[in-house]
């Protein structure tokens, strides 16, 4: 089942069925740890609606409100080793290699919703930066109590030429507005995603594919409840959270976006998240 968060409510989507919430607020209904069961209880007490495609391409949101948006680094392999080749001249590549393998994962403070956009806004490139990718994630959605409670896909975007000067500009690296998009939906289901779960990239540049990569979820270095267990360990999070997971794909070095480039994202069964560079 998908939650889309729109500027009327909450619309939910099931087997091509939508119904839509207008007296919900995304806080409060996404912040539940029963979230599947209130959604599928919520889709009895209101009728199927037959505009819902038309108000998901009129008023779709970033699935974000209140809540903090965080994410974790070097949980793929093809990370680490990105990671130590952008920063060899600087010293920094035996920090990459160590975390990948220590018990506490690498987690930070990545946007609130003010520098982040749904499908189809435009993320952004900072004018300092000479080096950039997107970095395509699963995103967890996390309840107050630090259950998972739903998937989205998140684009982690990155300058790699501040990161790779010195591993401690990381803050400026990763967080500048315009810096994430998240969506286009939530996600919500009995069951956690299937660990074959695709990752799929394309970068299209004038109408023409310029990048495209895939991974597998189960490449995934560590279990998302390990990640949330140490994002909740010493901080809470009044209104849940949003977590990406590490990017598994990252271009070949030669590879720098541009102005004008389109990233989509797909993750099924969540969806496609679309993306222009500004
Ligand atoms: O170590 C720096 C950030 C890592 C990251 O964002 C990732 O692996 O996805
Ligand atoms: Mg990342």
């Amino acid at each position: 089942m998908k939650l889309y968060k729109v500027k009327s409510g909450i619309l939910i989507e099931q087997d091509g069925s939508f119904h839509l919430l207008e007296n919900e607020t995304w806080d409060s209904f996404i912040n539940d740890d029963n979230v599947y069961r209130k959604a599928l209880e919520s889709m009895k007490s209101h009728k199927p609606i037959n505009n819902g495609q038309s108000i998901l391409s009129s008023e779709q949101e970033a699935p974000i409100q209140s809540q903090e948006l965080w994410a974790a680094g070097v949980t793929y392999i093809r990370s680490k080793v990105g990671r130590q080749e952008e920063s060899k001249n600087a010293g920094g590549g035996d920090f990459y290699g160590r975390v990948y393998e220590a018990e506490r994962p690498e987690l930070f403070f990545k946007a609130n919703a003010n520098r982040i956009v749904g499908s189809g806004g435009k993320v952004r490139i900072r004018k300092d930066s000479k080096w950039d990718v997107p970095e395509p994630e699963l995103t967890l959605v996390i309840s107050s109590s630090g259950k998972i409670v739903g998937y989205t896909i998140g684009n982690d975007m990155s300058s790699r030429s501040i990161e790779g000067e010195n591993p401690l500009y990381l803050p400026q690296a990763k967080t500048y507005d315009g810096c994430a998009a998240v969506g286009p939906c939530i996600y919500v289901s009995k069951e956690p995603l299937p660990s074959d779960t695709l990752i799929h990239l394309e970068i299209k540049r004038k109408d023409k594919t310029v990048f495209e990569g895939e991974v597998e979820i189960s490449q995934l270095k560590r279990k998302p409840e390990e990640l949330v267990s140490f994002l909740y360990r010493e901080c809470s999070f009044p209104n849940g959270s949003l977590l990406m997971t590490g990017t598994g794909i990252v271009p070949t070095n030669d590879f720098t976006l541009q102005s004008g480039d389109e990233i989509t994202i797909t993750i099924e069964p969540i969806g496609t998240l679309i993306n222009t560079v500004e």
